[in-house]
């Protein structure tokens, strides 16, 4: 008896419950009336976001729930890296990564692999080879455990990250060290063996300088005369208000879609801080001292700022949409400001307001200006 009244109760809760909220698709939410960023540029490019552990294990839901509405791609900010996903030869951890490919499919979102090879997090066990056959060996057992883990579940994978230095010349990686320049070809051979149906990028920072811009298409060419497949240039877009030039980063999307493929704008971010000595692009061995004069905005970002923000992040998605049919994927770095690596970098422990989301997960004036651009 008691039974059935706690049913019938539960039954009516439900009934009321439905009738006073009617079944609500993801625009007409209070939450989404300017709509999301997903659904508005559907038919232009991937809008992705890069997750860090807490948010791939959807432990805020308030905040899992926006990710889940706002982006149609996600990449691992840091749970794929070499030293994490496979610290020493026999070890692998894959828990975080198989939570993030479950998240992705879950909500219908291309699921990004970062990265396969970089030189920087990387295991110390690779890190310490000096002789180039136990390279080429160590680096097939990664990518053929790693990628083969994740065949058929990721939709595209930097092959190489950051493999160019900021004058066009290849960097002295232990890859390049022990391998020669070999090393790319062989990367990007095998993971298409691994996993023929991914998209593979090549991925990197300051990929607007003229310099660097040419020894990326020189390297580019060189990987695509050896046979190998290579599909699309991520270009990290860790950029300012004022650099680089939309002239700039339009030659660049040009220039690499030119060679035949798909560009990515990756770790999109635009930072809001007045910049020591002229630090650009994302090279983690920089750092620079904190001082007051470089944290400004700690108690709040100004009004102006936000403005000038949005403009900018308007401008960019201007150029985007133009060179949509070159684009295949926007990704910022991070989903809000507070737990974004620019509050770390090149000063650690500023407040900085890179994002389209601040502390709170609330949508910023950037936001509102990149979907101005769709209505
Ligand atoms: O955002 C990442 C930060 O949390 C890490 O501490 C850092 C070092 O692994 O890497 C950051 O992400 C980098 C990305 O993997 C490659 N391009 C530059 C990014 C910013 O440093």
């Amino acid at each position: 008896m008691k039974l059935n009244l706690l049913l019938l109760a539960a039954t009516l809760m439900v009934a009321c419950a439905s009738t006073e909220e009617p079944k609500k698709g993801p625009g007409e939410n209070p939450e989404n009336q300017l709509g999301t960023l997903r659904e508005a540029y559907k038919n232009d490019f991937y809008i992705g976001a890069a997750l860090n552990s807490r948010q791939i294990s959807e432990s805020n839901t308030e905040q899992a729930a926006l990710i889940a509405s706002q982006f149609n791609s996600v990449t691992a900010e840091n749970v794929m890296k070499s030293s994490q996903i496979h610290p020493s030869e026999d070890v692998f951890n894959f828990d975080i990564p198989d939570k993030l490919a479950a998240l992705a499919a879950k909500h219908d979102m291309a699921f990004h692999g970062h990265t396969l090879v970089w030189h920087s997090q990387l295991s110390s066990f690779i890190n310490d080879i000096t002789d180039s056959t136990k390279m080429a060996n160590a680096l097939k057992a990664h990518i053929e455990a790693v990628a083969g883990r994740y065949s058929g579940k990721v939709y595209s994978w930097d092959v190489v990250n950051e493999a160019v230095e900021g004058d066009g010349s290849l960097r002295k990686s232990v890859f390049l060290n022990t391998m020669g320049e070999d090393y790319l070809s062989f990367a990007f051979k095998t993971a298409a063996d691994v996993d023929p149906n991914a998209f593979l990028y090549y991925n990197d920072y300051s990929m607007t300088g003229a310099q660097k811009r040419a020894g990326v298409i020189k390297m580019v060419k060189k990987i695509q005369a050896s046979g190998a497949k290579i599909d699309g240039i991520g270009m990290q877009g860790h950029w300012g208000l004022e650099y680089p030039s939309i002239q700039e980063i339009e030659t660049s999307i040009e220039q690499y879609a030119a060679l035949g493929l798909k560009v990515a704008i990756t770790e999109l971010d635009i930072d809001v801080l007045p910049n020591p000595d002229g630090v650009s692009g994302a090279d983690i061995s920089q750092s620079a001292e904190l001082k007051a004069e470089y944290n400004p905005y700690v108690d709040g970002l100004p009004d102006d700022i936000a403005e000038k923000q949005a403009k900018r992040y308007a401008d960019l998605f201007a150029l985007f949409l133009k060179h949509k049919d070159k684009i295949d994927r926007v990704t910022f770095w991070g989903v809000n400001d507070g737990e974004s690596w620019k509050n770390n970098f090149p000063v650690n422990g500023r407040t900085n307001y890179p994002l389209l989301f601040d502390r709170d997960n609330k949508k910023k004036k950037a936001f509102e200006a990149i979907m101005a651009l769709k209505n």
